[in-house]
């Protein structure tokens, strides 16, 4: 084979391309060959390009260290060239390998993947054996890397991830080799199916796992339909930009590409192995075989074939004594009772069909459970009239591809099932839908019957084009779709920048340009970038514009809940004329000027002085510093020297302990907040109700986003009833969020795509709408009129004071008063509650 790569290939895979066992004679460790499509096809590109392979030995770790043994001199076989020190093997324990290996990999995703979720089973042990194995692959296929690095220093080596046993691993590699400073692409390859969103949603933790698959560059699957399935799922679940033409999907910045790249056979090695077979005994020169080669698994439809057989013999017993049905079945996962299970039915099912039609001379199925050497199997394929290829579902089938390749003599017919990866392509095969029992066997009989003629043609166009799309022709498919093909220049496929339009696909549907619009947005990360200091965190002019105007808009209305103190939120932003929520909702000031304030209980108010003074003067130190809030304190250590943060961390944490307070996670600093159940996720769901009633739901699309882990509370309170955008850069992080967005540069996109779309309305001057600033008119970037008073249609009967100057007058959240105003409808009930004196906050 001439693979032509540019770069050395790690493969990583479940299984290395062989098995080391114990010879029982010699007691020297040696190789056992697995000749599968997947060995065949990529260890040749490792031996070429001096690559590794990453993959479990057959041994355990409990089975002790030992040498990977060289290849046997005598050996043929493609990983004949494959040199120990090129093969990193995984050992792990037996119960984690177990737990992965058959409770997660065959016990949730292969009949998951397979379409069959009523035998999925979903156990979070399991997925965290699976997590935790995947980090181990990981942390090996790094090491692959650093060794390649070291002999290799110039190339970027390509990792290529196999199959559903590791779609964990990609992100971990990544983050690990781009601490070390060393490049590498990375690519994943699916050989079973990847199902629709409707059956990938059933999986718990499906966000997580599309996730781990688009930590490569590049994905592949057998078929287009899988694809595009992976893509809508990645558009569905994970809020991605996706590009279904080009087969593209956003995801943390990245674009990842997405290519169709159905796995085939090594097309010459089959030939040249049907031409030497020797013949296959029959019962006599005319009996015409029906074949069927499987493991014998329960996606493969064994059943549902046998029975479709004895079908055949009871409508058309013409069959009966010149057919035979060869059924070979390779042990299969032997271990689980659902697939001893399968046996048992099959075994019961073929005795009582040979009872039911056997003849002195003649008995109708003829069983080989067991494994056969490819020079056996050719020999079957060849002499065979028809293959059944008919799984209930399969990611590509391999079967029907050999099959073909093997029609050396007397052209047979291929059967083949439409929910095999194969049946997309192979159109001369007769597809049969192996549910539908009787017309299973109406095909049976025309495969049978098929005039010569015909049978030619169909092998003819089989033959040419599985020769032509042979394995090797895979293999280069995928080196040119990750541009590590020698000769190929590759423009890899880039989606276009966000634009505003992009936001049409999220939002069309739920902002009409006659919407009431509430908009609640975080202020640090999602408005403004993240800086070194609080200070230093500022909007960009562009977003403040735009923010100024939409507030002018008729029935929009614009909210900042941030973390901040309210004044320095208010001060940052600098809007007039909009809502600020401070300390995550703790403290509210309203466009009038009233200030909604949530009592903090005074016991916690002695511990946080308390906390605060200590921090002060004992870890306020090397840029450490303290924010002051009104109803909390926030340790900020992001300026500490890297060899400092933990001993400051650390002593922060105790003293938060220490004083009995909950240390918050935030952005590199440590937050203490009311012990209340109050966060930003109550405080949206108030201001909606305070601003637009209890109904606003019906009548307000609401708008969030949030960059963090406080905005989480957000979203979950508002899941369902409002869409919300996480600003997220992190490569595998679970939200509540219906989208992800990856800066705040795409938050500006956002405002400006709901700026457009409302943009018919008219803004509001002094308390009047004029017709003449109204947004279409708006060409410049510069405010269209001065800051206003906040004259909102509901604001404009209560006595707003001057928007420079917050009024006031305060009141006090008890949960007594907050139950009765988000239980009274439609009335703005900030107004109908008395004021009290800021002075009374502390106490109550
Ligand atoms: P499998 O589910 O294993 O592979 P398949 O593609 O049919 O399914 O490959 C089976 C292989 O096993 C063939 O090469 C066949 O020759 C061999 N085989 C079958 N019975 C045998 C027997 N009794 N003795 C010896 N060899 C036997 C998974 C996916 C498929 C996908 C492949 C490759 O489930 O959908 O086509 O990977 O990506």
């Amino acid at each position: 084979m001439i693979v032509n790569a540019t770069s050395p290939m790690v493969v990583v895979a479940n299984r290395l391309p062989f098995i080391v066992q114990k010879n029982a004679e010699t007691g020297q460790f040696e190789r056992k060959q697995c000749a599968g499509g997947l060995v065949t096809a990529v260890a040749p590109v490792v031996v070429e390009t001096n690559g590794l392979w990453v993959g479990w030995s057959g041994q355990h770790l409990e089975d002790g260290e030992h040498d990977i043994p060289e290849a046997n001199p005598n050996d043929r076989s493609p990983t004949a060239g494959l040199k120990s020190q090129q093969v990193i093997p995984v050992r792990l324990p037996q119960k984690q390998f177990d737990d992965y290996y058959n409770g997660c990999c065959n016990a949730t995703f292969w009949p998951l993947f397979h379409s069959m979720p009523d035998r999925a089973l979903f156990q979070s042990d399991k997925w965290e054996a699976y997590r935790q194995v995947n980090e181990h692959f990981a942390k090996l296929t790094v090491e692959a890397v650093i060794k390649l690095a070291e002999t290799n220093p110039d190339s970027v080596p390509l990792v290529w991830l196999h199959d559903y046993h590791l779609m964990m691993a990609a992100n971990s590699i990544r983050d690990r080799c781009d601490k070390l400073g060393l490049p590498i692409k990375m690519a994943f390859f699916l050989h079973i199916p990847f199902p629709s969103w409707d059956i990938m949603r059933l999986f718990p933790w499906d966000d997580e796992l599309l996730q781990g698959i688009l930590g490569c560059d590049s994905v592949g699957f057998h078929v287009e339909d899988y694809c595009l399935n992976f893509i809508d799922c990645c558009q569905r679940r994970l809020g991605c930009r996706v590009d279904r033409e080009q087969m593209l999907v956003e995801h943390n910045g990245r674009t990842v590409s997405v290519h169709p790249l159905p796995i085939s056979i090594p097309y010459d090695r089959f030939v040249s192995l049907a031409e030497k077979a020797p013949q296959v005994v029959k019962n006599n020169e005319q009996e015409q075989l029906l074949l069927g080669v499987d493991r014998l698994d329960y996606t493969k439809g064994l059943v549902h074939r046998i029975r479709a057989f004895e079908t055949l013999l009871q409508k058309h017993p013409e069959h009966i004594e010149h057919v035979t049905f060869l059924q070979v079945a390779v042990p299969s996962r032997t271990d689980v009772k659902e697939y001893q299970e399968l046996k048992e039915d099959l075994d019961q099912l073929i005795g009582r069909i040979n009872g039911r039609f056997s003849t002195p001379n003649w008995s109708p199925i003829r069983y080989i459970y067991g494994c056969v050497s490819q020079e056996q199997l050719a020999a079957f394929y060849r002499d065979s009239s028809v293959a059944v290829v008919t799984p209930l579902r399969d990611g590509m089938n391999l079967v029907a591809k050999e099959f073909v390749a093997c029609q050396v003599g007397e052209p047979g017919v291929l059967m083949l099932s439409p929910f095999a990866g194969a049946g997309t392509s192979m159109h001369e095969a007769l597809l049969v839908n192996p549910y539908e029992t009787d017309e299973f066997a109406e095909v049976m009989h025309r495969a049978l019957t098929m005039p010569k003629d015909e049978r030619e043609l169909r092998m003819q166009q089989l033959r040419h084009r599985e020769r032509e799309h042979d394995v090797n022709f895979w293999l280069q498919s995928f080196l040119k779709s990750v541009d590590c093909l020698a000769d190929n220049n590759l423009t890899p496929g880039r989606l276009l920048p966000l634009r505003e339009e992009d936001f049409s696909q999220f939002l069309a549907s739920y902002v009409k340009e006659s919407s009431r619009l509430a908009l609640l947005l975080d202020y640090d990360g999602t408005l403004a970038p993240i800086a070194p200091h609080p200070d230093l965190a500022r909007m960009p002019e562009e977003t403040r514009r735009v923010l100024e105007r939409l507030s002018h808009m008729p029935d929009v209305n614009v909210a900042i809940i941030s973390g901040r103190s309210v004044e320095n939120v208010k001060s940052m932003i600098g809007i007039e004329g909009i809502t600020y929520a401070g300390c995550h909702g703790f403290e509210i000031l309203h466009p009038d000027g009233t200030m909604f304030i949530h009592p903090v209980p005074h016991e916690y108010e002695v511990q946080l002085e308390q906390l605060k003074k200590q921090l002060e003067e004992e870890v306020c130190k090397y840029g450490a510093w303290l924010e002051q809030k009104s109803s909390g304190i926030t340790f900020h250590y992001r300026e500490v020297p890297k060899d400092k943060q933990s001993e400051i961390m650390t002593n922060a944490q105790k003293l938060f302990q220490h004083n009995n307070i909950k240390l918050h996670q935030s952005h590199m600093a440590y937050e203490a907040r009311p012990p209340v159940t109050w966060d930003k996720g109550r405080a949206a769901i108030y201001l909606l109700r305070t601003l637009f009633g209890l109904d606003w739901c019906d009548r307000v699309s609401t708008i969030f986003a949030g960059d963090d882990r406080t905005d989480e509370d957000a979203m979950r309170a508002l899941q369902g009833m409002a869409v919300t955008f996480r600003i997220t850069t992190l490569p595998n992080l679970r939200t509540a969020a219906t989208y992800r967005l990856p800066n705040t540069d795409a938050v500006l996109t956002m405002l400006k795509w709901v700026e457009k779309r409302l943009s018919s309305r008219l803004p509001v001057t002094n308390g009047l709408r004029s017709r003449k600033t109204s947004m279409s008119s708006i060409g410049n970037n510069s405010p269209p009129h001065p800051p206003s008073s906040p004259t909102r249609r509901s604001r404009s009967n209560s006595q707003s004071p001057s928007p420079t100057e917050p009024n006031k007058q305060m009141m006090v959240m008890t949960d007594q008063v907050y139950h009765q105003l988000i239980s009274r409808k439609n009335s703005p009930p900030r107004v109908s509650v008395s004021p009290v004196n800021s002075n009374t906050r502390s106490t109550v």
